[in-house]
């Protein structure tokens, strides 16, 4: 058996464990099998049962919410299938004022989603306010019926990854929860998001958010004239994994502009592939999803809501930018 390794040294334990017959994290020369290697495995099933207990389950869903007829909505609206749009990935002068105010609209409505993230408002009230905001801004929440989608952001709680779906659950003192906002607005969609601290968070958590943040000013910075789309995720993945951080592989930024989704996909992790050259003109997101322990993803049973598979808790922070002769504009700034 075992002796009860001093705070100190349990505080060392490593992410990454000895093999058996290596000698053993903790420094007593021992073989790892013959010291740690229970204690080690009993924590690691702790931390899973305590991560399974408290996952995030499925809420109650409210009724879809209508728009009033004077709103110009996208194609999809009715049908909740997108049509082709122009698919350009270019805006051309004439265009860029008009994107230019749906994403300034957009970083607005973040900012004031922002504001009502505390403990005891459930997500679905978020959806509330920032439904009947996007109307009061002339707008349309771009994810409203948008493939069938039902909801008019995506609000992801600690290990949901992305479209979590808005619902009665209310946030607890501790999360940090994701809200993403799309506005269509004059003809042209704005996305961004943002993760929120709800209360008192622990500093993991807190190191979680801030990296996610620098990782997405890190990708936003790679974007020049000539360069490939693949630069983007190399800056991003490079400052995940310094922090021992899984960069989401399953979903990408996305060419934006009078489409929702133009084809231009953007990886968060270094990609070879992902070789299309950067040239002025260009409208696309950036909205790298950083998580805890592993990259790897599961969706639920609702088809959209997509987590971690390990359950650690993830984050994400989204601009639409634009290519410019100079490097990049970040459009979703108020
Ligand atoms: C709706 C459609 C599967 C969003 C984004 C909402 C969710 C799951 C199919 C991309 C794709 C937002 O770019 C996005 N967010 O930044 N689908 C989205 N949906 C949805
Ligand atoms: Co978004
Ligand atoms: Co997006």
């Amino acid at each position: 058996m075992n002796v009860t390794p001093a705070p100190a040294a349990l505080a060392r334990r490593p992410q990454k464990l000895p093999r058996p017959n290596d000698a053993c994290w903790c420094g007593s020369g021992k073989k790892y099998k013959k010291c740690h290697s229970e204690d080690d495995a009993d924590a690691r099933r702790d931390e899973k049962k305590r991560l399974e207990a408290n996952r995030v389950r499925p809420g109650h869903l409210s009724p879809m919410r209508t728009v009033p007829p004077h709103i110009l909505r996208p194609d999809y609206a009715e049908t909740g299938v997108p049509g082709r749009g122009s698919g350009r990935l270019f805006r051309t002068p004439e265009e860029l004022p008009r994107m230019r105010r749906a994403c300034q609209a957009a970083a607005k409505l973040l900012r004031l989603a922002g504001e009502q993230v505390k403990p005891g408002v459930t997500t679905d009230q978020i959806d509330a306010f920032v439904h009947q905001t996007t109307i009061d801004l002339g707008g349309y929440p771009s994810t409203l019926n948008y493939r069938g989608y039902k909801k008019s952001l995506c609000t992801s709680v600690n290990e949901i990854i992305c479209h979590g779906i808005p619902d009665d659950r209310a946030l607890v003192d501790g999360d940090i929860v994701n809200l993403d906002v799309t506005i269509f607005l004059d003809g042209f969609h704005g996305d961004t998001n943002a993760t929120f601290l709800v209360g008192t968070v622990d500093e993991e958590s807190r190191e979680l958010v801030r990296v996610t943040r620098e990782c997405l000013m890190l990708g936003v910075e790679a974007v020049k004239p000539g360069r490939p789309v693949s630069d983007i995720g190399r800056a991003i993945e490079q400052h995940a994994s310094k922090h021992g951080y899984g960069v989401v592989r399953s979903y990408c930024g996305h060419g934006i502009g009078d489409t929702f989704h133009a084809n231009l996909q953007v990886p968060h992790y270094f990609d070879p592939r992902a070789t299309t050259r950067l040239e002025p003109g260009m409208t696309f997101t950036i909205e790298p999803m950083i998580s805890l322990g592993t990259w790897e993803d599961t969706v639920w049973d609702d088809g959209w809501t997509a987590v971690t598979k390990d359950l650690k808790r993830s984050a994400q922070f989204e601009h639409t930018v634009l290519v410019t002769e100079a490097g990049v504009e970040i459009l979703t700034v108020e």
